[in-house]
């Protein structure tokens, strides 16, 4: 056996250079590069390999890119992943202590959102002989244990690598882990310090260039037998399209199946954008922060075929959105996990390949015409319900539904709208037009404060790679934006344009106006002088526009509508990553989704405002279904 003399983190880097994956024949190099933020726990290690690479020649050699924070340094990476339909991901290099466990969040966001991201934090000592090493956790009951502990549970794959010949399996485990659309996520190898400088004999076939095929799982026969059984039993049929849509590049086959069938489509945050806004089937945004034409179709729906999504409680509006008795499921997931739920129908099946199957199965059935034609109809009112909320003039302040128009008809159909947190995700869902499949990236799954102005570095690094001519526009609010706004930082340096629409209303719009719902009186939600009776005095004098110049991004302040039109247009025409100072109105909702989310209330309390609120949820709470009926095999009769 040939054998190539290398230190273990030399042997990750090289490993890591050679790993393809393929689907549908096309073929690219999976890793995109190495996210690093140095420290004792990798510097020596990953460091130098890294640092070997990147003064070889080899264009094959992976890329390091400088973060600001680990946590930042993961949305980065997650973000790229999903700009890149999960076929392409990062690596992440984290110093033993703090800097592993700030990627504690970021891997929960990459698991919870079933995006890969590979991360390499150092780790103590395995030989142990000069611990406790500086940031050593010390369980004085195991020794076993380290910080990286933390990342198990928010790991899809987790690993310690103590020993060099560990590497190889547990290299190839990730792979497999990463590629795979069901199991994937966030993937953890913790290197110990003194390991990753360890030098080994290693088999040259580790470094062999390794293709990972990324299947298309076909549905079982009969499961899309009875599914079109069920199918066929519908008089008012409801598509929900999910993330899995997008990844599986599936949005040509829903488009054919929606029109081959009649059925309306309804989008989950993940999945808006399966279908352009103005196609006649697209019903918009479904569940809590649903359009009206959506969620009443929902509310009618007696067969929902749900595809590649997890329904989350946004999505079911806490399961109260599909309102019918005898309303059944068929869950189209390539994970088994999502395709079981509501007591589903499950077609276990790659997105694509599992509706061209449904697809045939169904060939020649239609839903009743007038069901079809009533949801175009909804949606075109829902469409002018749109057009008035872009249209509101609010003085002084701008209100939030017409900065979302402004955007929305500033940017290009193939720009990608970014945001996370706060009141804007719920906007965005039930406002932005969507006019291509990549053109709306929120982050709802973890639904991180802080992701954004990442989040869109990572987007608009996977459009460059790609040679794909999008301008990424991040919608930020201020609470996020003081969570994390420091790669604003790493965008400039690494000259990747991006635009950030940084809108400040002093405080958080979403959780005040949850808070005052739910009887909490706005209480801790305003940005604040401390006065006697709490944080209620005048409004604090942060500049955030100052803050944004101050890290190297172009600023412009926008006072108005026609200045914020203006400002998309010169921060389109530069080449600097720009952000858009724009001041809003926190009081001045959009238009409201029919629509409710389980957030439970007090049973008891001396406050008025939350008795009243309690009265509310509990009425509401009485709405709320299991999903447990059956579908009998045979006939796809509904048991209620
Ligand atoms: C890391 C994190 N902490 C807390 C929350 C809970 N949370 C959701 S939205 C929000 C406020 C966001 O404020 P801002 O970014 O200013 O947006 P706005 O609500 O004003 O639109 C908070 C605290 C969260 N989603 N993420
Ligand atoms: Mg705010």
């Amino acid at each position: 056996m040939t054998t190539t003399r290398l230190t273990v983190a030399q042997a990750v880097v090289r490993f890591l250079e050679v790993q393809h994956v393929e689907r549908d024949g096309a073929e690219n190099a999976f890793f995109a590069g190495c996210w690093g933020i140095f420290g004792h726990g990798n510097v020596a290690g990953i460091g130098e390999a890294l640092l070997e690479r990147e003064l070889s020649d080899d264009p094959g050699r992976l890329r390091y890119l400088q973060g600001r924070n680990e946590q930042a340094m993961v949305h980065a990476s997650v973000a790229y992943a999903r700009q890149r339909d999960r076929l392409a991901a990062f690596a992440v290099t984290a110093s033993v202590g703090p800097g592993s466990t700030n990627m504690v969040t970021g891997a929960a966001l990459a698991t919870i959102n079933r995006l890969p991201v590979l991360l390499l934090p150092g780790d103590v000592f395995a030989t142990r002989v000069a611990n406790p090493v500086l940031q050593e956790l010390e369980d004085p009951a195991s020794m076993t244990a380290s910080v990286n502990d933390a990342l198990r549970p928010v790991s899809r794959y987790w690993d310690r690598i103590e020993r060099p010949e560990q590497l190889p399996s547990a290299l190839l485990a990730a792979m497999r882990v990463l590629t795979d659309p069901a199991d994937t996520g966030a993937v953890t190898l913790c290197l110990p310090q003194d390991v990753q400088a360890e030098a080994y004999d290693w088999p040259e076939a580790l470094f062999d260039r390794r293709v990972w095929h990324v299947a298309r799982p076909v549905p079982e026969a009969a499961a899309v037998e009875r599914a079109a059984t069920l199918v066929r039993s519908a008089r008012r049929p409801l598509l929900v399209a999910g993330g899995g849509v997008i990844y599986s590049g599936a949005d040509g086959a829903l488009r054919h199946f929606a029109e081959a069938t009649g059925i309306p489509v309804a989008e989950t945050q993940a999945g808006k954008g399966s279908l352009p806004y103005d196609h006649p089937q697209a019903v918009g945004a479904i569940g809590a922060t649903g359009s009206d034409a959506a969620d009443a179709l929902a509310n009618e729906a007696d067969v929902v075929i749900g595809v590649g999504t997890r329904w989350s409680d946004f999505t079911t509006a806490s399961r109260t959105v599909f309102a019918r008795p005898e309303v059944r499921f068929v869950n189209l997931n390539v994970a088994s996990v999502d395709a079981h739920k509501q007591s589903g129908l499950a077609l276990v099946a790659d997105a694509r390949a599992g509706l061209e199957a449904l697809g045939v199965a169904l060939e020649g059935w239609r839903a009743p015409a007038e069901h079809t034609s009533e949801a175009t109809e909804r949606a075109r009112a829902w469409d002018a319900v749109v057009e008035a909320a872009y249209a509101v003039e609010n003085e002084p302040l701008l209100a939030q539904s017409a900065v979302i128009g402004a955007v929305n008809d500033g940017t290009d159909p193939r720009d990608v709208v970014v945001c996370a947190a706060g009141s804007m995700p719920g906007d965005l869902h039930k406002l932005w037009r969507t006019r291509d499949r990549k053109g709306y990236h929120v982050e709802y799954g973890f639904s991180c404060m802080g992701y954004e102005i990442a989040g869109g570095l990572g987007v608009k690094l996977a459009a460059d790679d790609t040679g794909d001519p999008r301008d990424v526009v991040v919608m930020v609010g201020d609470g996020s934006y003081l969570m994390m706004g420091t790669e604003l930082v790493t965008a400039v340096a690494e000259d990747v344009k991006i635009i950030v629409v940084l809108v400040q209303n002093h405080g958080f719009a979403s959780i005040g106006a949850l808070s005052e719902s739910l009887g909490s009186q706005r209480f801790g939600t305003r940005y604040r002088y401390r006065t006697p009776t709490g944080l209620d005095g005048e409004r604090l004098p942060v500049d955030l526009a100052a803050n944004a110049a101050s890290l190297g991004a172009d600023v412009i302040v926008a006072k108005g509508l026609d200045d914020l039109r203006a400002a998309l247009r010169s921060a389109k025409a530069s080449e600097r990553t720009t952000v858009i100072h724009v001041e809003t109105d926190p009081l001045v909702p959009a238009p409201d989704s029919p629509a409710w989310w389980d957030v439970p209330v007090s049973e008891v309390s001396t406050l008025d405002t939350t008795r009243a609120a309690r009265t509310t949820y509990e009425q509401h709470k009485a709405a709320q279904r299991h999903h447990l009926g059956t579908i009998t095999e045979q006939q796809g009769d509904r048991q209620s």
